[in-house]
Parts: C-alpha cells; structure tokens; sequence
C-alpha cells in the first residue's frame, strides 16, 4: 500500500453491497445489487454506473441456446476440432470431454479458430452496451476462453490496460458467463472505482499458489475487503473497464465441474492501439495494431487496412510453477525450491508477437 492516496480517489462508491451472499441456492435472489442491468435498460444509467464504478452486469445478454452453442464449440476447441492448438495434440476420439478439458485453463483467441466465439464479439446487448461506454465507433482486438475447471487457479489483481494499452483508456473487456459465476467457483472480483485515478499500478510476481503465472498489481491504496465479487447467471455479461483492479480466486466448486467464461476486449476505433512490440523502423507514436474488428460505428484509420497476426494459443495454468514463463527465480511464498513445470510458457496475455 502507498502512503498517498491520489485526490481522486474514489471513497463513496455506489455499490452498496457485497454481491450474492452464498454461492449454492439454486436461484440468485431477485433483487440485484447495483449495477445490474437488462438489455432495454437506460442508457444514461448504465453510463452513469459505469463511469463511477467501472464495471457492470448485463443480464440475459446472451440467450440460452446460444449459450450452449459457445459451450459446445469449447469442448469442440479444446479437443482440437478446431485445428491443433500449440503443444496440445488433438485428442483421441475416445477421450471422455472432461478428461480434455481438465487440461485446459484458458484459450487465447478462439475467435481466430471458430466462426462461433467470432459470431459472440458481435452479440448486439453486447455491441449496445459497448457503445453506451465506449462511444459510437468501436474494435475489439482479442478474446480469450476461459475453462477453469474445479481445481484451476484464479488471476491475480490486475488491470488489463497494462497487457492492452490503448492512447484514451477505452479499454473494456466484456466477459460472458457460459456457466453461473459464484464465489465458490471463482467468479471475478473487482474494486469499484478503482479505475478512476486512471494509475497503473506497479506490477509484481506474486509467489502465491491460487493464481496462474500473470504479475499481480501492487501498492494501489485499496483494501482486499473494499473488493466485490461479481456472481452472475449463465448468459450474462459482466463490463469492466481497462484500469479496473480485478481479480478472481481458483475454483473451490466440485470436481467435474467448469467456470467457463469467453472474454472479448473492445477499445474505441478513434485510438491507436500500440499493442506488443513496435516494428522495426516504426515510431512507437506510430504504432497502431491492425488485427481488429470494427464491431460499430466506423473505423477513422480504415486507410491502414487490416491484418491477421495473432492464432489460438493455450494460457499456462501456473499450476507446477511458473519458471518456464517468469524465470527460474519465481519462487512461491513458504516454499524454498521451484518445481518443474509441465505447462510453462508464454506471456498469459501477450501482445502480438511482432
Ligand atoms: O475470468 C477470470 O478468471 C479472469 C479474467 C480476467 O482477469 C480478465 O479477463 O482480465
């Protein structure tokens, strides 16, 4: 924690509660906590929320059977159906799905594989809200499909701004549930308000067990128990902007069973997007990533054109040890030596590999 606290600092945030006490009823109650919407909600509420809390939950956003789509086209991704993912052979047919999508945390980019996850970043509830908090013209640059099976570490706290960095801090991510989100499952947790400073806090390998290999943010000056957790039903969407702190814990829920999530980041088209590295020769004031999607609106730099860079890749799970990505000194909290790690590997949310 630092010992100043910018001026800006958020103290009376509008949320009021905690999010849904208990994780296994059958239904959540009805009365939502703030920042719960529906499709044909006010516009200038949404925004009103949004803005002070940065982040939201649109309901029933996604409708059921598309819902099952999605799910279906994970098992489908997972097991290689889809095309070979990097250093995971398509699975034997006689493989049980569960058994696949054990091995699995989170698929970077399935929309570069399946017209279904492609056919997602367009969902209009989705596209509406996004231009309510965004603006009229709007890109999304990456997704990511998040399996989780029980057992599987969460995220640490983080803001997505420092892996995706956009020139106005537009950046929204728009993450799907495609399974209920609870507390006990790992659902994500946020700090509202927290975006507000527009401050990227210092990052740090965190050396604790119950997040995969992505550094965690540190010294911001909140408190874990000013955070929230966002439970939400199958279908929902839950909106969260760039600078938001956010994390989520592992998932505590039975075996067998998943917290998946397919999360779409969007940015407004007006900023460049100076993602991974600059190319050779290139000013990095120049640098603007071109493999996007206009998902409304138009695009002001549509005269550049547009490529495709990046492919599905498989996010390590952390779980073994991180030394493959962060280096052979991560060592974990209380734990003199770095075991071997099977599933080590690249940045969990890398740019472009220019
Ligand atoms: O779904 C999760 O567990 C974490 C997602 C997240 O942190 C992100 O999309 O930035």
């Amino acid at each position: 924690m630092s010992a100043t606290v910018p001026e800006t600092m958020p103290r009376n945030l509008v949320t009021e509660t905690g999010g849904f006490a208990g994780t296994r009823r059958s239904q959540f109650p009805p009365n939502r906590p703030p920042g719960y919407f529906s499709p044909d909600a006010d516009p200038a509420a949404v925004q009103t929320f949004f803005d002070a809390n940065g982040y939201l939950v649109l309901e029933n956003a996604f409708a059921p059977a598309v819902i099952e789509e999605l799910k279906q086209e994970t098992t489908l991704i997972c097991r290689g159906d889809r095309g070979e993912l990097p250093e995971h052979p398509k699975a034997d047919p006689a493989e049980p799905d569960a058994s696949v999508l054990q091995r699995f945390l989170c698929i970077h980019f399935p929309h570069k594989c399946s017209e279904v996850m492609l056919r997602a970043i367009h969902n209009p509830p989705t596209v509406k809200t996004l231009t309510t908090v965004i603006g009229p013209n709007v890109k999304c640059m990456q997704s990511m499909l998040f399996i989780k099976a029980s057992g599987k570490p969460g995220q640490a706290w983080h803001q997505d701004e420092d892996y995706i960095p956009t020139r106005d801090r537009s950046l929204t991510g728009a993450w799907i549930a495609l399974d209920r989100a609870t507390q006990e499952n790992g659902c994500l947790w946020v700090i509202p308000g927290s975006h507000r400073p527009g401050i990227l806090w210092e990052q740090q390998w965190h050396g604790d067990r119950r997040f995969d290999c992505a550094e965690q943010s540190v010294n911001f000056p909140y408190r874990d128990e000013e955070a929230i957790p966002v439970e939400v039903e199958t279908g929902a969407v839950v909106f969260f902007n760039g600078y938001l702190l956010h994390r989520s814990l592992p998932n505590r829920a039975p075996e067998g069973t998943y917290r998946r999530a397919l999360v779409n980041h969007y940015m407004s088209c007006e900023s460049f997007l100076p993602w991974g590295r600059t190319p050779e020769g290139d000013h990095n004031a120049h640098h603007d990533y071109r493999d996007i999607i206009i998902v409304a609106g138009t695009d002001p730099y549509a005269f550049k054109g547009y490529t495709s860079i990046q492919k599905p890749s498989v996010r390590p799970s952390g779980q073994g040890g991180c030394d493959k990505w962060g280096g052979q000194d991560r060592k974990y909290q209380g734990e003199a030596t770095v075991p071997a790690h099977p599933d080590g590997g690249t940045d969990p949310q890398a740019g472009p590999p220019v």
